[in-house]
Formats: structure tokens, C-alpha cells, sequence
């Protein structure tokens, strides 16, 4: 206001809505084969798709010139997603002793075929501690792919000190870590930024077991992918008290395996309230592997016979995730967000005590 003091509170458009927005479309194409042994003991079903989704919504970026912060969605791009899923299956139902054997697996691919034209890469607005945006799509790279800094271990000696500040990290001392200068300038940032794959799995399985014994049943259930990676934000957010969003908070026993002079050996670079060298930026650093197998169920009963009281009943315990196998370090190698692991609630390990009573 003129001839006041101070600033007043004004107000922006922080977005616009797109009128030409439709629906994206997919288009399917299947090669399948169902195969049933002729006692039924055995089937197998093995299923080829090439699945291609065009005008894909996405938040292209907009002029800054717009004036707005969010870009509205707009259809452009196109998205492949092709693999391969089995499926085979083994029944016995004879005797006591009944069993079902079944496992799955499916190979999948995804990529970016098109994008908006004129754009390397469309930024995605998955975020982790609010400046962190590790995610950006590019042709020929699958859907929300990883697009980071390279980073390439701890800088241990002196030598190894030296030479990354002639390359890009002037302020590097021992301890931190090493980043991969890759246009060769004499800066380390975000045109050093190389992809480094995507949350999305290659490869997913389950094995299903289910068997009667007499009275008794048992099933138990396991499932399991491998080739994906999660952005592990927890990590960060546990090791690192620089950063202000988490400024004060408690630490995980990983904060003990940094760098000090008295721990040389260290996986994590050294704590640092300024942070100089920006050893908690943006990089591959944060990236692991998120292979897995887990147990999703288990389950066991006992049907009593039938008694004057009842026509059956029958008494259960069932476990859900009740045993992972993993080397993922965060909460959860389920990660949802894309693969951006904020320290997301894992999923409950769950034991249940039930009955199913039919009455006459
Ligand atoms: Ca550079």
C-alpha cells in the first residue's frame, strides 16, 4: 500500500485447469496359450502383451511466463508397457493327502516412448523432504525413472580429496562423498544428472501352497519381485540431522555408521551440520535395491467333525507378512510414492485366531 509501511498479503494463481484434456488410451495386444494336462492335474497358461498407452497425462512444464507454479495436466506422451507372465499349476485329489501347487511370474518392461516435444525429460513432482525431486521421465527410459547425480563412494585419502576438488567439488573434504562430474565443468550439479532405472520391478513372482490332511488344512502364500529400486528417503531423513525438515529429531543406529577420523571404514559420509560438499543432495546415493520375498500368508486349521451341535466347525490361525527376506534398509521394500520411501508406514504384520462355524 502506498504510504504504509511493510508488506501486504497479495494473492497469485498458483495453477490453471486444461479444457482439452481427455482420457488416455490404451491398446492391448495378447498372445496367449492355456495348457490343461488331461487328468487336470497340471495347467499352465503363459500370456505376451505389448500395452501401449497414448496420450498420457502428465504435468508438462509450462512457460514461466505463465506465472503459475503447478502446470495443469495436458495429454502428450506415450507409454509401453510389454512382458511376459506364466502361470503353471499342480493338483493331486487323492487320498488324505490333497494338494495344490501354483506358482507365477511375469517379466515386465516399461518404457517412454514419446513425450512433449521440445523436452528432454518431464520432471515428475514426486518430492522427498520437499527438495529432493528424484524422479523425471525420458524417452526410452521406463515411467518415472531415477534421474540423478552420480555419486561413487567415500573420498578416503588425501590424494582422493585433491583430485575431486579439481573436479567439481571445491569444498571436499575427507569423508565426503565422491560425485561423478559427468559434462566436466568445474561444478558438480544438475547436469551431471544421469537415469538410473525406476522403482517398477523387471521381474515378480508368487508361489501359492495349499494341502489337506485329513482334518487339517494348510496354505501359505509367497511373493516377491526383483530389479526394482526405491529412492530411500527414510535414510536420509534418519542419518542426516543437517537437513531442516528434520533439524532436532531422532536418529537411526546408521547415523553411528558415518565417517570420522576414528571410523574410516564408514558406508555414510560424514555428518556435517552446513553439509559443503551437498553429501545429502540429490543423488544415487539414496538408491537401493528393493528385492524381495515375503511370506503374505500363512495359514492352518482343523475342521472338527460333525457333532449334534453343528454341521462343522472349523479352527484357524492365519499370519499375514509374516517373514521378508530382503537387504532393503528401509521400512518397507514395498514401497509405494513411485519409489520415493519418505518413511512410509510399512505394512502390519498380522496374526489372526478365527473360527467358522456352519449350524445346522
Ligand atoms: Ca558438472
Amino acid at each position: 500500500m502506498l504510504g504504509q509501511d511493510g508488506y501486504q498479503t497479495g494473492v497469485v494463481l498458483d495453477g490453471r485447469s486444461n479444457d482439452a484434456i481427455n482420457w488416455e488410451i490404451s491398446e492391448t495386444t495378447n498372445f496367449g496359450v492355456d495348457f490343461t494336462s488331461e487328468n487336470n492335474k497340471w495347467n499352465l497358461t503363459a500370456d505376451y502383451f505389448i500395452k501401449d498407452t497414448d496420450r498420457w497425462l502428465n504435468r508438462t512444464p509450462v512457460s514461466p511466463l505463465e506465472g503459475i507454479g503447478t502446470s495443469p495436466f495436458q495429454n502428450s506422451g506415450k507409454i509401453r508397457n510389454k512382458g511376459l507372465e506364466l502361470a503353471l499349476g499342480y493338483t493331486k485329489n487323492e487320498g488324505d493327502f490333497n494338494y495344490n501347487v501354483s506358482g507365477n511370474v511375469s517379466f515386465i518392461k516399461n518404457e517412454v516412448l514419446e513425450i512433449a516435444p521440445g523436452f528432454d525429460f518431464i520432471p515428475d513432482d514426486i518430492t522427498q523432504v520437499a527438495t529432493h525431486f528424484p524422479l523425471a521421465n525420458a524417452v526410452g527410459q521406463p515411467l518415472f525413472s531415477y534421474y540423478l547425480i552420480e555419486s561413487d563412494g567415500l573420498l578416503r585419502t588425501d590424494a582422493e580429496v585433491t583430485e575431486a576438488r579439481a573436479n567439481g567439488q571445491p569444498d571436499a573434504q575427507l569423508g565426503d562423498l565422491r560425485f561423478i562430474n559427468q559434462n566436466g565443468d568445474d561444478t558438480i550439479d544438475d547436469d551431471d544428472r544421469v537415469f538410473k532405472g525406476s522403482a517398477f520391478p523387471t521381474v515378480s513372482y508368487g508361489l501359492n501352497f495349499s494341502a489337506n490332511y485329513k482334518n487339517f488344512d494348510f496354505s501359505m502364500f509367497f511373493q516377491g519381485t526383483q530389479g526394482g529400486v526405491a529412492y530411500n528417503g527414510y535414510k536420509l531423513t534418519t542419518t542426516y540431522p543437517a537437513h531442516t525438515s528434520v533439524a532436532g529429531a531422532n536418529l537411526l543406529d546408521t547415523a553411528l555408521d558415518t565417517w570420522h577420523p576414528g571410523n574410516p571404514n564408514a558406508s555414510n559420509p560424514r555428518l556435517s551440520i552446513d553439509d559443503p560438499n551437498g553429501n545429502i543432495r540429490k543423488s544415487d546415493f539414496w538408491l537401493e535395491d528393493t528385492d524381495y520375498l515375503r511370506l503374505k500368508n500363512l495359514s492352518v486349521g482343523y475342521t472338527l467333525p460333525e457333532s449334534p451341535y453343528f454341521q462343522k466347525l472349523r479352527i484357524y490361525v492365519t499370519g499375514q507378512n509374516v517373514l521378508t527376506w530382503t537387504n532393503y534398509s528401509g521400512l518397507d521394500p514395498e514401497v509405494s510414492n513411485r519409489g520415493v520411501d519418505g518413511g512410509q508406514y510399512p505394512v502390519a504384520r498380522t496374526f489372526t485366531l478365527g473360527f467358522n462355524l456352519t449350524l445346522k
